[in-house]
C-alpha cells in the first residue's frame, strides 16, 4: 500500500505541518534506540520501573522505560520479537513457496484462508493488540520478496491508499487508483493516524537484506510531500530496522519509509498486515474486512 504519485505525494500541508506535535530532535537527543517489544496488555502503566541491586557497589538503582505502546505512539514503529515460533515461520515458508512466483507483490492475500487465520492470530496477540484501534480489522495483506534474484528498493514515502468495495464521490476523497483489481482511496488522514501496519518477517532480515528505513516521529506530521519528507529525514534522521525470523514491525502507515537492495544471499519474506477501525466515514466500506 503507497502513495500512488511516491515521489510526490502532493496535497499535503507545507513544512512544518505540525512541528510542536513532532520532537524536535537536537544534538542533546540523539535519536532513541530501537522500540522492541514482548508485549504489553492495553490498560498497562505508560512506563514500566526496574530496580536493580549492583552487588560490587551494594547499591540499588531504579530505572523507569517508556512502556512500548508509547514507544509506538511517539516513534511510530515498534519491533515485536517474536511474533511467531520458528515452526509457525517454517510451515509459513513452506506455504508461500508453493505458490505461483508472480504472487511476490501480490495484494490479495486476504482472500486465502490460512491468511484470513494468521490475521486473526496477529490481531489477538497481546504485543500487537495495543498497537491497534478499538476492534480493528485486517483490511489488506500484501506480500513481499526480495533477494539477489528478485532484488529491488523503494524511495522513501508514506501509505496513503487503502483498498475499499466501492467508489463514493466526495470532495475529501482523492487518488482514486486500481490495483490488481481492486480500488484503492487515499485515506482521510485522521482515519490513517489509527491504521497499523504488521510486517511479519518468515526470513531473518538483516542489515544487507534490505530492510525498511523509517524517520523516527515523522508520522505525526501528517501527509508530507517529497520536499517535506527529505526535511524530515534531515531533521529527525532515519533508523534502519532489522527483524529477526519470525518477528514483526508495527508502523503506522503514516510514518515515512524506504528500503534498498538487498546487498546479503539472503531471502526477505515479509506479510504486510494492514489494521484498521472497523468502520469507514463517509459511506465506504472496506473491500475485505477480517
Ligand atoms: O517491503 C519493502 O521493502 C517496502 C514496502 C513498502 O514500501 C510499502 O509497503 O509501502
Amino acid at each position: 500500500m503507497s502513495c500512488t504519485g511516491r515521489r510526490s505525494c502532493r496535497g499535503g500541508p507545507p513544512w512544518p505541518p505540525s512541528w510542536d506535535r513532532a520532537k524536535r530532535p537536537s544534538p542533546e537527543r540523539p535519536a532513541p534506540p530501537l522500540p522492541v517489544a514482548g508485549g504489553l496488555p492495553r490498560g498497562a502503566a505508560p512506563t514500566q520501573d526496574v530496580d536493580h541491586f549492583d552487588v560490587s557497589k551494594k547499591t540499588m538503582t531504579h530505572t523507569t522505560t517508556i512502556a512500548p505502546v508509547d514507544q509506538f505512539d511517539e516513534n511510530g514503529f515498534l519491533v515485536v520479537a517474536p511474533l511467531i515460533g520458528q515452526g509457525d515461520c517454517d510451515e509459513l515458508a513452506d506455504r508461500l513457496a508453493a505458490m505461483p512466483e508472480e504472487t511476490a507483490g501480490a495484494r490479495r492475500l486476504l482472500d486465502e484462508a490460512w491468511c484470513r487465520d494468521l490475521a486473526g492470530r496477529i490481531k489477538d496477540h497481546p504485543a500487537i493488540r495495543p498497537l491497534l484501534a478499538e476492534a480493528a480489522v485486517a483490511i489488506q495483506c500484501i506480500y513481499f520478496q526480495k533477494s539477489t534474484d528478485r532484488n529491488w528498493l523503494v524511495p522513501f514515502h508514506q501509505d496513503l491508499s487503502m483498498p475499499v468495495a466501492s467508489r463514493v464521490d466526495h470532495p475529501s476523497l482523492t487518488g482514486w487508483s486500481e490495483k490488481e483489481g481492486n480500488l484503492h482511496v487515499q485515506a482521510p488522514v485522521e482515519l490513517l493516524e489509527r491504521m497499523t501496519a504488521v510486517r511479519l518477517h518468515v526470513d531473518e532480515c538483516g542489515a544487507e537484506d534490505g530492510p525498511l528505513r523509517l524517520v523516527p516521529g515523522a508520522h505525526r506530521l501528517g501527509r508530507l510531500d517529497a520536499e517535506a519528507i527529505a526535511t524530515a529525514r534531515r531533521e529527525l534522521g532515519e533508523t534502519v530496522v532489522p527483524v529477526p525470523r519470525g518477528g514483526a514491525l508495527a508502523m503506522r502507515p503514516l510514518i515515512p519509509h524506504a528500503s534498498s537492495r538487498s546487498t546479503g544471499a539472503g531471502r526477505r519474506r515479509v506479510l504486510h498486515f494492514v489494521f484498521a477501525p472497523p468502520a469507514l466515514p463517509l459511506g465506504l466500506a472496506w473491500r475485505s474486512a477480517v
